[in-house]
């Protein structure tokens, strides 16, 4: 490792970043989303970089307690590793290199179809390279010491750097998940196999995951749509739930059908459009440091639950973002990431809670109330049906689909070729006999 890397380990580690990696310039040969020059012309190197959650917080959003130390605890890291991996890209520009810190989130590339996100950058597939960790069984990156509760960031750079060394691509699928798969029985929309894999091509090796049945369970179950697990046992935090999905959610291989009721749901919920838009705005810009100002951190957060939403929405309004005010919590589920833990007891004790913690929906004054079973939240649903007007569904509706395609409606040759070219080179590696395990 030449001083550079040092000086870069350095500098991370004295604003705390303690999982840091680099891949350089020949650890790079991956999908189209590890393509460095599309969001940096020039750039031959990342650096990765990754921050635990909040523990207590995971602990009070899965066992029910409260969503709001988990939400503060990504509002506030998503803009410190923005504002790290800037203040890393000065510091090498400093050193007569041209760098820049990435988008943590929402930074999607242009497509036909907008509702299936692909990254200008996955800064999963570059913490892989990086070596900083490795596929989980649910696709998250899992490293050995946060598990997958981690926030990832990265900063690209055009100085050739030297890689450090990556782990094994089954480094946990074969020694750890193998025995675990409780991401699986965490996910409420079941949107990844318990006993199926399938594969990404990184640097001629296939890395191993959970088949993912439908990708738009997930869309749905994170955004709040539909909250009930499919053995209606648990749910997230989501406020809403697809009646037609209650008795028996879709096959998944029904994949219009379950586009249809996403739309149907996603264009009648009045408050859509914020809620994305919060995330957008929290993970792809960096704000003035004035915007944390007297903000707590989730453990200094008030007892009272209207009074930690009151910080909340005061986060969103200073970033522009109104219409969520009542319940400003755009993160409802993320179990799969927040039950994967450093060791397998800690990951049981947490999805113990999950499992324990019962059913989440909106009830009197639409604050949202825990019960025990599916009877008494379907009840309470009943009792308390969600009051959105037709004016805000159809105000919503238009914004919806209006700004998705405005920021991400459009097709990149250079994106279309490269997706070709890979999932050819994925193809030929998976038939290759030897190849997989
Ligand atoms: C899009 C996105 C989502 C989408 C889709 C998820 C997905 N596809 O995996 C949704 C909204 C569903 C989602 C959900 C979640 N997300 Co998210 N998400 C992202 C985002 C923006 C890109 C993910 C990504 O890397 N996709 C690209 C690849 C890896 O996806 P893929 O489907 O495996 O790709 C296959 C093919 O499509 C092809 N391919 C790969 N790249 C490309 C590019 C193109 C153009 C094409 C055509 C094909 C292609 O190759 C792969 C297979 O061979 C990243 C931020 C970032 N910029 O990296 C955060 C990120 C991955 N999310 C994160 C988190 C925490 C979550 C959630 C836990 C919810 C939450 N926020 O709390 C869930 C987890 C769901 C899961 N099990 O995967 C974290 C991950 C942390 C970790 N431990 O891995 C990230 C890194 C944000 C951050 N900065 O921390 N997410």
């Amino acid at each position: 490792m030449s001083s550079l890397e040092r000086d870069i380990k350095d500098f991370l580690r004295s604003r705390g970043v303690e999982v840091i990696g680099i891949a350089g310039p020949e650890r790079l040969d991956g999908p189209p989303s590890l393509d460095l020059s599309y969001t940096m012309r020039g750039a031959r190197s990342i650096v990765s970089m990754a921050l635990p959650m909040n523990v207590e917080a995971i602990y009070e959003f899965l066992s029910k307690r409260s969503p709001a130390p988990h939400n503060m605890d990504q509002f506030l890291n998503y803009q410190r590793l923005q504002r790290i991996g800037k203040e890393l890209a000065d510091y090498l520009i400093s050193k007569g290199f041209r760098a820049t810190g990435v988008p943590l989130s929402a930074d999607y590339r242009r497509a036909l179809y907008v509702f299936r996100p692909k990254p200008a950058l996955s800064l999963r597939l570059g913490a892989i390279a990086a070596g900083i960790g490795a596929q989980g069984w649910s696709g998250n990156l899992k490293t050995r010491e946060y598990g997958a509760s981690i926030y990832l960031g990265a900063v690209l750079t055009d100085a050739e750097l030297q890689s450090d060394p990556p782990l094994p691509p089954d480094y946990f699928v074969e020694d750890v998940c193998r025995k675990c798969k409780r991401c699986v029985k965490s996910c409420p929309s079941h949107m990844f196999e318990e006993s199926e894999k399938e594969y990404l091509l990184l640097n001629g090796e296939l890395h191993p995951r959970g088949r993912r049945r439908n990708i738009d369970l997930c869309h749905i179950s994170c955004f709040g749509l539909h909250s009930l697990s499919e053995d209606r046992r648990f749910s997230n935090w989501g406020m809403h739930w697809i009646e037609n999905w209650v008795e028996e959610q879709p096959h998944p291989q029904k994949t219009l059908r379950i586009i249809m009721d996403m739309f149907r749901r996603g264009l009648t919920v009045g408050d859509g459009w914020p809620r994305f838009d919060v995330l957008r705005v929290l993970c792809s810009k960096l704000w003035p440091e004035e915007i944390l100002k007297g903000m707590p951190q989730p453990e200094e957060l008030p007892q009272e639950e209207s009074e930690r939403y009151r910080w909340l929405a005061l986060f969103a309004r200073r970033m522009g973002i109104k219409g969520i005010d009542k319940y400003p919590i755009p993160m409802v589920c993320g179990h799969c990431a927040l039950v994967c833990a450093p060791t397998l007891e800690e990951t049981a004790e947490r999805y113990r809670l999950l499992a324990e913690s019962g059913i989440v929906v909106p009830g009197r004054g639409g604050r949202m109330t825990r019960v025990k079973t599916f009877e008494e939240a379907a009840e309470l649903r009943r009792r308390y049906p969600l009051e959105i007007s037709i004016y805000r569904k159809v105000v919503d509706a238009f914004r919806s689909i209006f700004y998705w395609h405005f920021y991400y409606f459009g097709f990149e040759p250079r994106t279309f070729i490269q997706a070709r070219t890979y999932r050819k080179k994925l193809l030929k590696a998976v038939r290759a006999p030897q190849s997989r395990k």
